[in-house]
């Protein structure tokens, strides 16, 4: 009956900021307090409800119901909810730690929903040299963590000067902003593989646990350099620790560490990015800033960056101490030792198929199948080969390899030990005569003349991590 405007929970969270507005929805009904932020008894916390509902903040803080504070809200008003929105918005349960999830791209294929982890479907990967942000692969341990740009803070510890602490406009006026195109990898990735030797402990990844993006940020050298990083620090310090602000419900957050070398190094490219692909990062990619450390396995590339510090020792977390580790084939959960193992860094070469996928049918009568994969390397090591059979290993074929999207304007090679890109590959194998069945196999070589080994079993362990045998996939030859 009213004739006030109607609108979708999308559209109320475009208005998430002081800059774009701030809207917010309580009860169905949709309030612009852009202007009601200053005078707020309870200070800028209620920027965190920016774009969304104010139930699950005002279940925390009980202080809310009254009338009169009712009544505060009532003088915003400019629209109510769709019925589908609203629906949506009331099924959810306020004091699920679940409930600030941003949406996402339907296209994913979900491996567990909390917390959010999907991968996209394989064939996508191969459609483009960068992969679109909303289909990039998710890899979240806790729930998202809602956070404010205006009063996001970076704390520093273990420099001379003592502890620091920035906000995310000083980190991005006061260090040059670099852009640097990396691959990213979980250390997950094709664990379905290894489940299928024996059973592993994980999420049961595809082929689609990776992504190459373009980032931007500051350079973690320029940041550690300015805050008094020398030789006095490089002579005790060992490692560089990262911490989230994502938390479980004791209050610990996601962290993990990496080599000060990398961190320091003018060729580690290692950024505290604030920018994914051209934009701001995504809130599951990290907003409003995350590592990017090329060449370095995903889980070491901390999202939500709420803490940095440099260390003799490496990061304590669970992560970094008791998971994300290789070991023997023979080991088991009774008889494993997670201090015997060194944490995974730099990740080992990898490569795999995206088309055609397994159980497709190829047409006799085409005379050849075109067959599309990407490969890659850890710490920097280029790929200089993908041989492709499609007679399960008994005969070889060189692909064709991509490293940008423009056919005839290839990206520049990089120097040597600073390949963090993938490399996407296609090429036409002629059908073997009277196939009535593909085995289509691809193995990858890197600069160091690494390769893939031939099967899953010899690598075989516990957690399915490092996964990376030669990649099968079988096609029928239809008449
Ligand atoms: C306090 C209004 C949203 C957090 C208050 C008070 C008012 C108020 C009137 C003072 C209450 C009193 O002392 O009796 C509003 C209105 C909101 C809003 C109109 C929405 C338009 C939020 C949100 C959060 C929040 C989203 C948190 C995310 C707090 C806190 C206090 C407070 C922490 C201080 C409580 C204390 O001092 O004990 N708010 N608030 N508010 N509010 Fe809000
Ligand atoms: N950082 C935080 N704070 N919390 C996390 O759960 N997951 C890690 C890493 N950084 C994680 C994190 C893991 S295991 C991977 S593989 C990458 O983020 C995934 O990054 P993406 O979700 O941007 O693809
Ligand atoms: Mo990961």
């Amino acid at each position: 009956t009213s004739s006030l405007p109607i609108y979708t929970l999308e559209e109320v969270a475009k208005h998430c900021s002081l800059d774009s507005g701030v809207w917010v929805t309580y009860k169905g009904e949709v309030f612009d307090i852009t202007e009601f932020v200053a005078l707020h008894p309870g200070g800028d916390k209620i920027l965190l409800a920016a774009g969304g509902g104010l139930e699950p903040y005002w279940a925390l803080y009980a202080v809310h119901q009254q009338d009169h504070i009712l009544q505060i809200l009532t003088e915003y008003k400019i629209g109510v909810l769709n019925k589908e929105s609203y629906k949506k918005q009331e099924s959810a349960n306020p004091s699920d730690p679940y409930f600030a999830e941003p949406t996402r791209h339907p296209a994913l294929q979900i491996n567990s929903l909390k917390p959010f982890n999907a991968e996209p479907p394989a064939s996508i990967l191969t459609d483009s040299y960068i992969t679109p942000s909303a289909v990039f692969f998710k890899r979240n341990h806790l729930p998202v963590p809602r956070v404010v740009s205006e009063t996001y803070k970076l704390e520093i510890e273990g420099l001379p000067g003592g502890a620091v602490s920035l906000t995310l406009s000083e980190l991005k006026s006061r260090f040059p902003k670099h852009t640097v195109t990396a691959t990213l990898q979980c250390a997950g990735n094709r664990r379905s593989d290894m489940n299928k030797v024996k059973q592993v402990k994980g999420l049961n990844w595809g082929i689609a646990a990776i992504g190459n993006a373009t980032w931007s940020g500051a350079r973690l050298r320029d940041v550690l350099l300015y805050y008094g990083f020398g030789p006095d620090v490089a002579a005790k310090a060992r490692h560089v620790q990262f911490e989230g602000l994502d938390r479980d419900v004791t209050g610990t957050s996601y962290g993990a560490s990496i080599p000060l070398n990398k961190a320091v190094s003018e060729e580690g490219d290692v950024l505290l990015a604030y920018e994914m692909n051209g934009e701001e990062l995504p809130a599951d990619h990290g907003y409003p800033v995350r590592v990017v450390a090329p060449g370095i396995v995903g889980a070491r590339n901390v999202k939500w960056l709420g803490r940095i510090v440099v260390s003799d020792e490496e990061s304590k977390s669970h992560w970094q101490q008791n998971d994300y580790k290789g070991f023997s084939p023979g080991t088991d959960w009774d008889t494993v030792d997670f201090k015997s193992a060194p944490a995974i860094q730099e990740l080992p070469i990898q490569s795999a198929i995206t088309h055609p996928a397994e159980g497709m049918s190829v047409d006799c009568y085409a005379g050849d199948v075109t067959v599309k994969g990407y490969a890659w390397s850890g710490g920097g090591r280029e790929v200089i080969r993908v041989d492709v059979s499609v007679d399960g290993g008994n005969t070889w074929h060189v692909a064709k390899l991509r490293t940008s999207d423009k056919e005839h304007n290839p990206a520049l090679p990089p120097p040597p030990g600073r390949a963090w890109t993938w490399k996407l590959w296609e090429i036409e194998i002629p059908l073997p005569d009277k196939a009535q069945e593909l085995q289509i196999v691809c193995k990858a070589v890197d600069s160091s003349y690494n390769v893939q080994p031939d099967s899953s079993a010899p690598i075989w362990n516990l957690r399915g991590v490092l996964s990376n045998a030669w990649h099968r996939v079988k096609v029928k030859v239809s008449e």
